[in-house]
């Protein structure tokens, strides 16, 4: 008898190891500051090449309505985190700290076995838990040579932060542990405002004249929050730190952090400096010589921004490129989905302006390209609307954990596997807390469908907004009081107050 017992306990152990275990993915999710998707060669941009970006798409899917929940820095790494909405995870703006002690993907992950590991900006103040190593810009972190802070120190480091930020990213995947899956957040500085490019960069663009959006001179008619902005390239750009154009407007010198001139003095190697000033001082002296006005001034500032912007994503693309060599030379690339996508998207020069917040297109939208695993097999487009908030279902759903129930996203996996699913969401919720504070953009909160979009700007001010997408995709002529979209706005408003009540909103 207890010879048969012990066959029967060899078979079944036997039997147990043949079992083919799933293979769970790596995930390597990289994400730019600002990054806007008009800015994306994949999305058709009429900017700039970017082929290392494309290569992803290309190779993988094109996400052709990805959104934000509330656009702006903090509050989209808070929502990444948790799958949850700005309000429910209680990181509304970038003045909160984060509460690291909530339920967030990267912890699952941790638990379930997989190496986690978070390297570049972080801006949620706390420190990050649920990552095995950790290498983190302090706020904002700088451009050329950043500081890092992790666990158990703090350092700056010479170079330029793409390029730093994906060193640092190849070296953690060389030395991670081979025998389990990872999951890795490269998270770039780069494009975020002042828009410096690294040195190899310095002559793109040289004399390029980008076109001008057709609405840059917007006079913001029937838009009242639009017109209360203070984010406009005319009047609210800074022609020394945002333009680099030195001896013209200066920066104050009461804040000498801010301080350009201080930057180049302080921060920068002798050799960097001198690079930097063979580009900017010969813009600098052509400016001063004959320093333009009006209209003209206007789209040179517009031309300048853009050239620095530009600049500065061509070493994301370069970086990624890297990275996406690394993966497939050590033969990770056949079970990792890779991730690209920014924390918002970002005006360049559309109504007139720069910089995000507002629940208007530009900035509501976010870019977002996936290479895929092997098991999984969508390719092309993606018109379903997706958010920020589905990433943490998404990656918890691929490595076989199930999200906790009170995760707002959904997993976007049906969308992934290239086979037919069941009904998508119809309508997107957004809210924008982040007022009084720079730029000036008036809290809001509304709805999106696929056609129409309404928005209720309250708080010093209580304007409602409504846009027919189809028509007027720059959302120049708000229709809140054009009797013929009476019907769309009172459905509009029902699905607003139902999606606030399903999210659990608390009243304002
Ligand atoms: C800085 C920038 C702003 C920008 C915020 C938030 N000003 O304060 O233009 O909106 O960051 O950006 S600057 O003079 O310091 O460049 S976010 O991406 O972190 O939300
Ligand atoms: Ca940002």
């Amino acid at each position: 008898m207890r010879q048969i017992i012990s066959l029967l306990l060899l078979l079944l152990l036997l039997c147990s190891c043949g079992r083919k275990e799933p293979v769970r993915p790596n995930i390597l999710f990289i994400m730019t500051d600002d990054h806007g998707y008009q800015a994306v060669g994949a999305y058709g941009s009429g900017l700039n090449t970017t082929p290392n970006l494309d290569r992803i798409a290309d190779q993988g899917i094109i996400f052709r309505n990805s959104f934000v929940c509330n656009s702006i820095c903090a509050p989209s790494r808070a929502a990444l985190l948790t799958g949850k909405h700005s309000h429910a995870n209680g990181h509304i703006d970038n003045r909160a700290r984060f509460d690291s002690s909530q339920v967030t993907f990267p912890k699952l992950l941790q638990q379930a076995g997989y190496q986690t590991a978070l390297i570049g900006k972080w801006h949620l103040k706390s420190e990050p838990t649920g990552f095995d190593f950790w290498s983190i810009l302090p706020g904002q972190g700088s451009y050329y040579n950043p500081d890092f802070i992790e666990k158990d120190r703090t350092y700056r480091q010479t170079g330029y932060a793409t390029t730093i930020i994906t060193d640092k990213a190849i070296g953690w995947l060389s030395q991670r542990d081979t025998a389990r899956p990872f999951c890795l957040l490269v998270h770039h500085k780069a494009p975020h405002r002042n828009w410096m490019p690294d040195t190899a960069d310095l002559d793109l663009f040289n004399g390029a004249r980008f076109p001008v959006p057709d609405n840059f001179f917007d006079t913001y008619e029937g838009r009242t929050a639009a017109a209360l902005q203070e984010m406009s390239v005319i009047k609210d750009m800074r022609l020394s730190s945002d333009l680099k154009i030195t001896g013209a407007d200066g920066d104050s010198l009461s804040q000498p952090e801010k301080d350009y001139i201080w930057y180049l003095n302080h921060r920068m190697t002798p050799e960097q400096r001198v690079a930097w000033l063979k580009e900017y001082d010969s813009i600098s002296n052509a400016f001063n010589a004959d320093p333009p006005t009006g209209d003209s001034l206007a789209l040179f500032k517009l031309n300048r921004y853009l050239t620095d912007y530009l600049r500065t994503i061509e070493s994301v693309d370069r970086n990624t490129g890297r990275l996406l060599d690394y993966l497939e030379s050590s033969g990770l690339l056949k079970n990792t989905l890779v991730v690209y996508t920014s924390d918002q998207g970002f005006y360049l020069g559309e109504h007139g302006w720069f910089d995000k917040r507002f629940m208007y297109e530009e900035s509501f939208r976010t870019p977002l390209l996936m290479r895929l695993p092997e098991s999984l097999s969508a390719h092309g487009d993606i018109n379903e609307m997706v958010q920020n908030i589905d990433f943490a279902p998404t990656f918890l759903e691929l490595a076989g954990v199930k999200p906790p129930d009170d995760m707002q996203g959904v997993s976007l996996v049906p969308l992934l596997t290239g086979r037919k699913h069941g009904k998508w969401r119809d309508a997107l919720y957004y809210h924008y807390y982040e007022y009084p504070a720079e730029h000036a953009v008036r809290k809001h909160y509304g709805v999106r469908t696929d056609r129409y979009k309404l928005i209720h700007f309250y708080d010093d001010i209580d304007a409602w907004e409504l846009y027919d997408l189809q028509a007027d995709p720059h959302e120049m002529h708000n229709l809140i009081d054009d009797p013929g979209y009476d019907r769309v706005e009172q459905h509009l408003r029902k699905r607003l107050a139902a999606l606030r009540k399903e999210y659990n909103v608390p009243e304002e």
